[in-house]
């Protein structure tokens, strides 16, 4: 029998959505918690400290959400989550075993981490220019193989549940004019990236990550949509 799981999650949060879909990509069971993050319940720091989604208790008897068992493992941060489903799930479905794919994975993660959530902020915080943006995604872009499904080839990994959350805002924030930029700029943005032939290998990277069944399981669009546009009220 496995351990059970309690995931401390909220739709809203791009980083969360990474440990749900790596859960459904794992066929791990668990049970849901949503946190909302405007109006965090007391007790949750007995989860996490830090305060933040994700967060998993892990073994020790089933509990109430606000009562985590003193049993129970407390693990949180994104990655650190997705690495760990994958480890417990029996053939590790994320991760090739070869060494050189391996490196490639977590190079991938890295560069999103590194080349694009920061440009990504940039613009929808803090409504900067979107040529940083244009920038990163390209630059990640410039990472993917030619012709494969996924980040690192056909197999779908980590990099791709990384990605994939950031991918799926991102959209809804542009194309849906929900953002720290100027009213207008988020739709203009939206079709440089939907049209333009330089983000063409892009276009058919994220389509396919948004064609997994782990992903159209675990994204809610509407709930999304409807904290967006309590965050940026023009658009309500
Ligand atoms: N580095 C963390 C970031 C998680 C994060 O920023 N979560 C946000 C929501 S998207 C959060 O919980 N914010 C609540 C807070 O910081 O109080 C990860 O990868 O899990």
């Amino acid at each position: 029998m496995t351990s059970q799981i309690t995931l401390y999650t909220a739709k809203i949060c791009p980083y969360a959505h990474r440990a749900e879909i790596a859960l459904a990509e794992t066929g791990i069971p668990f049970k849901r918690v949503e946190i909302d993050l405007k109006n965090k319940p007391e007790w949750y720091p007995n989860v996490n400290p830090r305060g933040q989604v994700p967060a998993i208790t892990y073994g020790g008897p089933d509990h109430p959400p606000e009562k985590p068992s003193p049993e129970a493992e407390k693990i949180a941060e994104s990655l650190v989550l997705v690495d760990f489903f994958n480890d417990l799930a029996p053939n590790h479905p994320l991760l090739p075993t070869d060494p050189v794919r391996r490196a490639k994975a977590r190079y991938f993660v890295e560069a999103i981490g590194s080349r694009f959530t920061p440009a990504w902020y940039a613009s929808y915080m803090r409504g900067e220019p979107f040529d940083k943006l244009f920038d990163g995604l390209e630059s990640l872009q410039a990472l993917l193989p030619a012709t494969s499904k996924y980040a690192i080839g056909d197999e779908y990994t980590i990099a791709d549940v990384a990605a994939t959350p950031f991918f799926a805002r991102l959209e809804v924030a542009l194309r849906d004019d929900f953002g720290a930029f100027a009213q207008g700029e988020g739709p203009k943005a939206w079709k440089t990236l939907t049209t333009e032939p330089r983000f063409a290998r892009w276009r058919e990277y994220y389509a396919n990550l948004k064609a997994r069944e782990s992903f159209k399981k675990t994204f809610d669009e509407d709930a999304v949509k409807r904290s967006f546009a309590v965050r940026f009220a023009r658009n309500q």
